[in-house]
């Protein structure tokens, strides 16, 4: 173990530090901050990698892995230690060896869907951070699994095209800190970076272009030698790509591939395409149905090294998606699986929204075996507590945690996260705190987009409701409302989206029998007084989801206020949970007026509505 390793491992336990003198041998008994009956001895084993394998006897515990093995065992100790669990023998390999932060970091200090504060590492168009603060956030992602953190949004803006080029000491000073904590960097960069810089074309068949890469990557590596890869936002929302060559996708990512090979860097390639120029009056052309379209053709023509990493849902990281034809229909692509702990449509770090269910629900429908890396938007932010709200730690938690354990239970990763950030909260109060947790999904989800009715959200800043806002707009967000019926009919009688899907699936979408219940106005369009499985009319499900999602947001308020954490945490969730009940009612009585003025159907309740 190297004196750097050894920082980290004081830096990452903290007090009391590490005990023994024979710190450079192969077995080492250190004092992790393990208050167990045994000493904890640690034996570097390189093949074990970012695995590692505890074993239990009457005179120790024993902990062997590779570098950053020991590093995600010793967590793990602790871990067992602070939920009060008793130690067994256990073999772990991380399920994903990429597990990818993808940081929407400007370098003038805004964060693009940013709801924590500012950037950590940028400000005034630099790198401005504390280094202990960074040192600190290595710590906190090693103690969740995650090991590759990607600087700068995904949409490259000046100066950030320096990041390869002129920034390089300073990004290579930054890797450093990460660097013991198991963590490497990822930088995102823009696809006509030659063109804007040095050359007259981006054009990815150029070979002045590939030399050009090349040379760059010589020069990335050079100064971050374990930098994991370059991540691209090509063709997508204005940014260039290689459309504007005539090249298709696989020949735009495999140069860029080509460059990073010999590095062994990787190539993460988005699949988030689509017309964001649509005339909403074209209902031949569908979003969800575009991202398929363009990659499809493309399976088996990626390099080795290259990832194309696809959002969960064909939208965008809506409330509620089905999965990604894509992710089903790639056998011959490395494929990564996108989330975004940032909750842009989810609540922004204000209306509670644990991710739990919403990962384990992902990687079940996509199979964990078919994707082999799992990103995410990060969360995090320059606030104290990281995540603007004291709860959504836990979603960034989670994140690491299905990384490494794809089918962990939702329930039992909130308990853990629970256990773990309010050690002192009483055992019933920590059961009130999940309970929240583990409802808040369905709650948020009732009063913003029941039935799978997404996109009802207030254009540019995605909070709020605006049943009609994105209606008449060029991004191809429709539920085309009228005052018989809501929904876009996308089976295969329809425009033909489900036949993207293995047929099992086409036939449960399709099926007005089997489509589930929540993704029903998600592939159907159907009318207002259509009869639901359950014997409510279509337009009193909706009215009684957003009645009793807010009456329900509205409770959680109170629950919050009365539990017993610590002061700052406390009051800073007591006034989300006011803003979220604010939000909730704001949502009910918007969106419920919206279809009861074209529906003209009055609530059997008799509950307001308004006109
Ligand atoms: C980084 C959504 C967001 C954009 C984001 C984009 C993406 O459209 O609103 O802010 O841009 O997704 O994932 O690239």
């Amino acid at each position: 173990m190297n004196r750097q390793e050894r920082r980290a491992w004081l830096e990452g336990f903290g007090e009391p530090p590490v005990t023994g003198s024979a710190i450079e041998t192969a077995e080492q008994e250190l004092n992790l901050g393990w208050r167990g009956d045994r000493p904890v001895r640690l034996i570097r084993e390189d093949a074990l990698g970012e695995g590692y394998a505890i074993r239990v006897s009457p005179e120790a515990v024993t902990l062997r892995g590779g570098e950053s093995g020991l590093l995600y065992g010793a967590w793990e100790l602790l871990k067992k230690q602070a939920l009060g669990e008793s130690v067994t023998d256990i073999d772990c390999q991380p399920r994903y060896a990429l597990r990818m932060l993808n940081c929407w970091d400007n370098m003038d200090g805004s964060v693009e869907r940013g709801y924590a504060g500012r950037s950590l590492w940028f400000e005034g168009s630099r790198f401005s951070y504390d280094p202990d603060r960074i040192r600190f956030l290595g710590r906190l992602l090693a103690s969740c699994g995650v090991n590759v953190l990607c600087v700068n949004n995904v949409n490259v803006h000046e100066p950030a095209q320096g990041l390869i080029d002129e920034w390089l000491p300073e990004v290579s000073a930054f890797a450093a800190l990460l660097r013991p904590f198991g963590v490497r960097l990822m930088l995102s960069v823009d696809f006509s970076q030659p063109l804007r810089r040095d050359l007259e074309t981006a054009d990815p068949l150029d070979e002045r272009v590939r030399a050009w890469w090349r040379e760059r990557a010589d020069r990335v590596w050079e100064a971050v030698p374990d930098l994991a890869g370059f991540l691209v936002k090509a063709d997508s929302e204005n940014r260039p790509g290689p459309f504007a060559y005539g090249r298709d996708h696989a020949e735009g990512a495999n140069m860029l591939a080509e460059a990073v090979a010999p590095h062994g860097g990787v190539l993460v390639w988005r699949a988030f395409v689509y017309n964001c120029k649509q005339d909403w009056r074209d209902s031949g052309t569908d979003r969800p149905k575009s991202a398929w379209e363009t990659y499809k053709p493309l399976d088996g023509h990626f390099a080795d090294n290259v990832i194309l990493q696809v959002k969960y849902g064909p939208f965008d990281f809506q409330v509620r998606e089905p999965l990604s034809p894509l992710l089903l229909g790639m056998p011959d692509t490395r494929l990564a699986l996108e989330m975004q702990l940032a909750q842009e449509y989810t609540g922004q770090q204000i209306d509670l929204f644990a991710m739990p269910g919403l990962f384990r629900e992902m990687l079940d429908a996509a199979g964990p075996e078919r994707i082999m890396a799992w990103a995410a938007v990060s969360n995090l932010g320059r606030d104290e507590n990281w995540f603007g709200h004291p709860f959504a730690g836990l979603n960034l938690y989670a994140f690491g945690r299905y990384g490494w354990d794809a089918g962990a239970d939702p329930e039992r990763v909130t308990a853990e996260w629970a256990a773990l950030t309010y050690p002192r909260l009483p055992q019933n109060q920590r059961e009130i705190l999940c309970g929240l947790l583990n409802r808040s999904r369905s709650v948020y989800e009732r009063y913003t987009a029941t039935l799978g009715l997404c996109w009802m959200i207030t254009p540019n800043t995605h909070y709020g409701p605006s049943p009609d806002g994105y209606e008449y707009q060029a991004w191809g967000t429709y539920h085309r409302a009228s005052r018989d019926a809501v929904g876009i009919d996308r089976t295969s009688r329809g425009n033909g989206y489900t036949l993207q899907y293995p047929p099992e699936l086409t036939r449960l979408y399709d099926d007005l029998a089997t489509c589930p219940d929540e993704l029903l106005l998600f592939f159907h369009r159907l009318p207002y007084d259509y009869v639901m499985r359950d014997g409510r009319t279509l337009i009193q499900r909706i009215y009684d989801d957003h009645f009793d999602g807010c009456a329900e947001a509205e409770r959680m308020a109170e629950t919050i206020a009365s539990l017993s954490l610590p002061e700052k945490d406390l009051a800073e969730a007591v006034e989300r949970a006011r803003l979220q009940a604010q939000n909730a009612r704001e949502w009910r009585d918007v969106v419920n007026s919206f279809f009861y003025r074209f529906s003209g159907a009055e609530d059997a309740h008799g509950r307001p509505l308004y006109i």
